[in-house]
């Protein structure tokens, strides 16, 4: 309350001030000249045009129809170029991918990972290329293509079948949230540390709630991140990111001594072992970027395979399930395909992926509709460039709106239903990708580093539960919301589901 006072002061001063300097912004500017900029106060920025009941990526694509599809703002002091167009979201994440590879700081991100000594909100340097290296060849090594993992999201998924089959033989209806996240977990852990969580496992709950509780705080742009000398004022946000870090921390920590006291150079159990093993050669070539790699490096990048890991693979699943329960006819024409394809005596395995076209173009369809990362995270351009015909200066902000790319009318027809015949051919045989303006994993230098992942887990988790049951709204109950809640990742408000199994299932 107290900071929100002090703002309100600050509005009323820097807007008196405004008065006295002439209105910055407001008009649209020709080639080679900056975006068309929203009016900026000084201090406060573009704050009074933002105030809006949407949510950042629905607001920012309204702005279009004002300033057209790429303009800027002003977030306290720093200038923000907003993208909303995917030639210009591929130009700065494909053809100038390094251009636009630097990370800002903020109170929060700094919190979450030290300062930046992740991936994912790390700044780009040497040291940060040889560590992106080593995690994406770790992921390769145990992700896509090894056998181990199929065989765990397969057992995970049996899991997850027998708990919906006992929620369904009683009747009750089932919060699906936490048993997904638990399944997701598990694929996470088994390929971190070697290692999976029981249904009541203190530890796993605990995760449960400060993943949630990074989720509700970290890097949404909050005040304190606009701000930062607001941290001087009392933050429950802040507050809860700090304990919840801190629950996370002493986790990992936990884990990587324990790996690093058994480690052997013989044996690599997990991810975790490949990248001791890859830190411990980069140190014996003595490059300078190695040098740069702490514990601390290790630890906070197994922070980030795991939120990113957990976070968004549940997250989408999440909404896989509310669209499906929407769209009975997507769901059944899922089954029949499963049914006609691989028959009622076996389960799913990754090699029937080709096979299942409509469930490949409905994994798509969601990817789409509902994309994880709508803003995806912020870029910072590290030398005076361009966008299009627009100047950028290095140390400018650049968010690609996903949303807008996955939702632009020219390109999708009728963006805002759900129809996964949009991703197959015209014989409705193979899937395609029917418009450029799609980007579920982003492009460019930072890419996802887990989609092959991702698309494992969401192929065999959604084959599994949707060949043994029909997913539909509890008696009484309102279907699920399609209205996200926006954060980091765009997550779907609690819902609660029936299952049935499907004949031939019962048992
Ligand atoms: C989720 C919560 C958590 O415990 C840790 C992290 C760190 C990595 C984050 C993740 C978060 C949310 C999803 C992110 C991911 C890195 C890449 C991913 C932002 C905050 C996306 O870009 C979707």
């Amino acid at each position: 309350m107290a900071w929100f006072l002090f703002i309100s002061v600050l509005s009323v001063v820097a807007l008196a001030v405004s008065l006295l300097l002439k209105l910055r912004g407001g008009s649209p500017r020709g080639p080679g000249g900056p975006p068309p900029h929203l009016p900026a106060l000084p201090i406060i920025g573009s704050l009074l045009s933002l105030r809006s009941a949407d949510p950042p990526h629905l607001l920012f694509q309204r702005l279009q129809e004002k300033y057209g599809p790429t303009y800027s703002l002003m977030m306290g002091a720093h200038k923000v170029i907003v993208v909303n167009h995917h030639l210009h979201a591929k130009e700065v994440l494909l053809k100038k991918s390094k251009i636009f590879a630097g990370r800002a700081r903020s109170v929060t991100t700094d919190l979450l990972t030290r300062g930046g000594k992740d991936i994912a909100f790390g700044d780009y340097s040497p040291t940060w290329r040889l560590h992106r290296k080593m995690v994406h060849g770790a992921l390769c090594m145990f992700g896509e293509g090894s056998a181990s993992i199929e065989n765990i999201v397969c057992q995970e998924s049996r899991a997850l079948c027998s708990t919906v089959s006992e929620a369904a033989s009683r009747g009750v209806p089932l919060d699906l949230s936490p048993e997904l996240t638990r399944a997701v977990t598990n694929v996470v852990c088994s390929l971190c540390f070697s290692s999976s969580y029981d249904r009541d496992d203190p530890e796993f709950c605990s995760m449960l709630r400060y993943s949630q509780g990074i989720v509700d705080t970290v890097a949404k742009d909050s005040l304190v991140d606009l701000f930062p000398w607001l941290q001087i004022f009392p933050n429950a946000d802040l507050r809860l990111l700090k304990e919840c870090v801190a629950a996370r921390d002493r986790l990992l920590h936990r884990k990587y001594e324990e790996h690093k006291a058994d480690y052997s150079d013989q044996v690599q159990r997990d991810l975790l072992d490949a990248l001791l093993r890859a830190k411990r050669s980069a140190e014996n070539h003595n490059t300078a970027e190695a040098a740069g790699l702490s514990d601390d490096h290790l630890v906070m990048t197994v922070g980030d395979i795991f939120g990113a890991g957990v976070e968004t693979t549940t997250t989408v699943l999440k909404w896989a399930v509310a669209y499906l329960i929407h769209y009975p006819q997507v769901q059944t024409r899922i089954q029949e395909e499963l049914d006609g394809r691989l028959g009622l005596d076996r389960t799913p395995q990754l090699r029937d992926r080709g096979r299942l076209p409509y469930l490949e173009a409905t994994i798509r369809e969601v990817l789409r509709i509902r994309p994880v990362a709508p803003l995806l995270i912020p870029h910072v351009a590290l030398a005076d460039t361009s966008i299009g015909n627009f100047k950028v200066s290095k140390g400018d902000r650049v968010i690609v709106n996903l949303w807008s790319l996955h939702h632009d009318q020219q390109e999708w027809g009728n963006p805002d239903t759900f129809d996964p015949g949009r991703f197959l051919d015209e014989e409705g045989v193979s899937p395609v990708l029917p418009s450029p303006s799609y980007l579920p994993f982003g492009a460019g230098v930072r890419v996802c580093l887990g989609e092959s992942l991702a698309k494992m887990e969401l192929f065999l988790f959604l084959s599994w539960t949707l060949q043994r049951f029909s997913f539909s709204v509890p008696a009484g109950r309102p279907p699920p919301s399609l209205d996200g809640k926006f954060g980091v990742v765009l997550q779907p408000a609690k819902y609660e589901v029936h299952a049935t199994p499907r004949p031939g299932w019962e048992t």
